[in-house]
């Protein structure tokens, strides 16, 4: 496979002045009719090459008279004109037989497609790169009732629709969806008064689950007006709900396509989880019509410029319309546990990778996690203020073109006048920082002493201090916050800062609302954290106190088998009573540090992890805080239970998370009891999927397992659900087996990457079930990525990473993962993207 750099980018040598394609819609022989009008540019090199992949070109012409193209496995070369000229192909395609599901392809009977990164060169041929930009036109005839593409429709009459799209876009914004379809409709004012067209097209049957993502639709659109003075720009804004979707969801100019999962929503079929996240791609994806479409990307290699700004956008979004600590907490749970583990490994990648050999392979947590927090810490250093400066300047020196991070650095550079030199390497640097914390206090002065290093690595040999951004503020004795927060700026490997006039030694709160991404070693005392616990002002760090003395408490249970520390059930029996905090954020608290986390954390002390030894002082301590709380989690539980009609709203979210909390803890006590009457009881998913869950566990799940089948046996959301919780649910020596079992269902429609990630997915998930001694689960694994390959290299490649953390274990599993990784790796004709992963993932 070739390898593609960055430093061999080079424009094209073409402007594409207007495209126009007529689509015939067949299942199998789909004609695509192109019109394009090429015109050369000044320094161009005349080298005129059209991307295009399992096409069969029918005809070319170039200004009407026959062309002779030569035919290449990725596209084709043709002599051309030293002037603007017209160049016209047919071509057919097969949407039916696409099950990789990139390009033109049919789902559930309806057509549709997924261009990013590189699926317009299936439909027809083009210069596909984020850097050649055009106005499209658009035809489409077929028999169906919903013909929809991208920007205003033109004209419409049976059989047949145009649309016409007049802000220019890279191909990989393209979109087509044709079928039947039911529209739940909307509409929307913009700031300036133009009255926008909102619709909500799903499969007949998922009308009642529209609801909640229209409303989220409207509220992203009047919060990017407010918020980033952005305003919709055509007359009409179409989503899709699509059963086979290989991401969530993709945000093509004025016609968003959706991973059904990540837009339907209905209480009685989503979850609280659910709710929260549909909210938040529904804004994300709303989010790219101004960074990612208005504003692209020049190269793929800049793909964090969009999805990293746009990732800090969602989350502004979600912070703003339930809790901002909440949102806050959750992120960084997530970041840890994938992006970090990511940079612990043979995947490790800069925020902004120098060289990739299939680009679908970096849609990774690093360049869409890291990259936000990237935005997250540029805002934290030139402040709230000159941010939205900045970005307002973006905005109008950028729009309509295709930009680079350099483009983007450069506009706070001459909006705030600072050398970001520094922070760029926050781009081009991979693995997370390590920085350690020291204090000093002497007559009076406190000093706080910082040192950063980075593990140099394939990808960055030689790492260089980074700009940290260090959000602390100083505890008095008596829990009074003596210094407010303030942003230290670190840019030395080793830096001191000092604080005078104080009455009494302090006790720090560092990484306020964890300010970067980085790994903080602190020597200090471990009382600091129990008393930061109790007492900081800053919700995360007072979450993160809590958290780390769990997982020092569960380390140390790991390495000698300690029993759980006192401080932390005492500290969670207090958080527990504080009916001062907010229920989402007690729930939270509650929460234990993941048993992938503590391999990891083990792993970098240079500990073998044990699974089976983390899983067993995972329980131990779940056993223990239930016995210990055990007292409070029935009054909690009644307290905290939700009278009034249901609403996924924050507020009644976090009563169920924190009573569902306390189920758990009450299951260990009672046998899944109190369970058994919630989810009879139950009128929503939340608190029915709870329920089933602490029965699993407990032992008394199996007849409501079957009742749930029997009830939602036709709701495909809903059943992948079903699948992946008996997965989760499984004791460790059983998920191989169980996840095995499922696979042999008659529902198990392995085809659809929904399905397949609900079990495959939620096995890789189970740390120690998936690391069984026996390798049942990798051998699973592997069977079943070796059969998807084939049929959809996109989803193969992603779930690869279920090994990229093998290198950590024991010799014993490593080598029955390297005997996996090497039978996957001698598939016949292995795609392009699982052949890229696992050479990474094999080292
Ligand atoms: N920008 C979209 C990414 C995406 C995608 C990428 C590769 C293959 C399939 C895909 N579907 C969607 C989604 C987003 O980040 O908003
Ligand atoms: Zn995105």
């Amino acid at each position: 496979p070739t390898t593609i750099y960055l430093s061999d980018y080079r424009p094209f040598g073409f402007d594409v002045i207007s495209v126009e394609l007529t689509f015939t819609l067949h299942p199998n022989r789909t004609r695509v009719a192109s019109r394009i009008a090429f015109a050369p540019r000044p320094n161009g090199d005349g080298r005129f090459f059209l991307h295009g992949e399992d096409l069969k070109l029918i005809s070319a012409r170039i200004d009407g008279a026959p062309a002779e193209p030569d035919i290449t496995d990725d596209g084709l070369t043709c002599a051309v004109p030293d002037r603007p000229f017209i160049w016209e192909a047919e071509v057919e395609t097969d949407p039916a037989g696409n099950t990789a599901l990139e390009g033109l392809y049919m789902s559930g009977g309806m057509y549709c497609t997924q261009c990013e990164a590189e699926g317009f060169r299936k439909i027809t041929y083009y210069p596909d790169r984020p850097d050649v930009m055009s106005v499209f036109t658009v035809h489409i005839h077929g028999p169906h009732p919903v013909l929809l593409s991208n920007g205003n429709p033109v004209n419409r009459s049976e059989n047949q629709a145009s649309w016409h799209d007049p802000w220019p876009k890279p191909a990989y914004l393209f979109a087509l969806v044709a079928g039947e379809l039911h529209n739940h409709p909307g509409s929307f004012t913009t700031k300036s008064g133009r009255e926008v067209e909102l619709n909500l097209w799903v499969r007949p049957g998922d009308e009642g689950k529209c609801e909640f993502g229209m409303q989220a639709l409207k509220d992203s659109m009047k919060w990017d007006e407010d918020v980033y003075g952005r305003e919709y720009d055509l007359d009409i804004f179409n989503i899709v709900a699509v059963d086979d979707f290989n991401m969530g969801a993709m945000e093509n100019k004025g016609l968003n396509v959706f991973n059904s999962s990540a837009v339907l929503a209905s209480p009685d079929t989503s979850t609280d989880m659910n709710f929260e996240r549909i909210e938040a791609i529904i804004a994300h994806e709303y989010f790219h019509n101004w960074t990612g479409n208005r504003i692209t990307c020049r190269d793929w290699f800049q793909l964090c410029l969009k999805e990293g700004l746009t990732v800090y956008r969602d989350s502004q979004f979600t912070s703003d319309m339930r809790s901002a600590p909440v949102k806050r907490i959750s992120d960084v749970i997530d970041l840890r546990g994938r992006q970090f583990a990511e940079d612990q490994g043979p995947l490790a990648h800069p925020v902004r990778p120098e060289s990739f050999q299939e680009i679908n392979n970096f849609y990774t947590a690093t360049v869409y996690e890291k990259g936000a927090e990237l935005i997250r810490m540029l805002r934290c250093l030139v402040g709230a203020d000159a941010y939205s400066k900045a970005v307002d300047l973006y905005f109008d020196r950028h729009d309509g073109e295709a930009c680079t991070i350099e483009d983007w650095l450069r506009v706070f550079e001459d909006q705030t006048g600072r050398n970001l030199t520094q922070f760029m390497r926050w781009y081009s640097q991979a693995g997370t920082p390590t920085l350690k914390v020291e204090e000093e206090w002497n007559s009076g002065v406190y000093t706080l002493i910082f040192t950063q290093s980075l593990k140099p690595s394939d990808a960055t040999p030689d790492p260089l201090p980074q700009v940290i951004p260090i959000a602390a503020g100083l505890l008095a004795p008596d829990g009074r916050e003596a210094v407010p927060t303030q942003v230290l700026e670190m840019t030395e490997a080793t830096q001191s800062f000092s604080f005078e006039g104080l009455d009494a030694r302090p006790v720090p709160s560092v990484m306020r609302g964890f300010s970067a991404p980085v790994v903080l070693e602190s020597d200090l005392p471990v009382a600091h954290r129990a008393f930061l616990l109790a007492h900081d002002t800053d919700p995360f760090n007072r979450w993160e106190a809590g958290r780390s003395i769990a997982r020092d408490s569960l380390l140390n249970a790991i390495r000698t088998g300690a029993a759980p520390d006192p401080a932390y059930m005492d500290g969670m029996r207090v958080t527990l009573q504080d009916d001062t905090l907010d229920p989402a954020y007690r729930a939270l608290m509650l929460g234990l540090p993941g048993q992938s986390d503590l391999a990891t954390a083990l792993h970098k002390e240079g500990t073998t992890p044990d699974p089976d030894a983390i899983y067993a002082a995972t329980e131990a301590m779940r056993d223990a805080r239930a016995a210990h709380l055990g007292d409070l989690a029935q009054p909690v539980y009644a307290a905290h239970q939700v009278t009034e009609p249901f609403s996924p709203d924050a507020r009644q979210a976090g009563h169920r998370a924190l009573a569902n909390a306390m189920l758990a803890l009450l299951g260990r006590l009672d046998g899944g009891a109190q369970a058994a009457r919630q989810y009879a009881a139950a009128d929503n998913m939340t608190q029915k999927l709870a329920a089933l869950s602490v029965m699993l566990e407990a032992g008394n799940g199996d007849d409501a397992l079957a009742a749930f089948e029997a009830e939602w046996k036709d709701d495909r959301l809903v059943m992948d659900k079903w699948f992946a919780l008996q997965v989760v649910a499984s004791r460790p020596d059983q998920t191989a087996k169980i996840a095995a079992r499922l696979t042999e269902h008659p529902d198990f429609n392995w085809k659809n990457p929904n399905r397949f990630r609900s079990v495959m997915g939620a096995l890789a998930g189970h740390h120690p079930g998936f690391h069984a001694k026996d390798g049942a689960g990798y051998h699973l694994l592997a069977d079943w990525l070796i059969r998807l390959d084939p049929v959809n290299p996109q989803t193969t490649a992603r779930m690869c990473s279920a090994f990229q953390t093998w290198r950590r274990y024991d010799d014993a599993r490593q080598t029955l993962i390297a005997a996996e990784l090497d039978r996957i790796l001698a598939t016949p004709d292995l795609s392009r993207d699982t052949t890229e992963m696992l050479t990474r993932i094999r080292g």
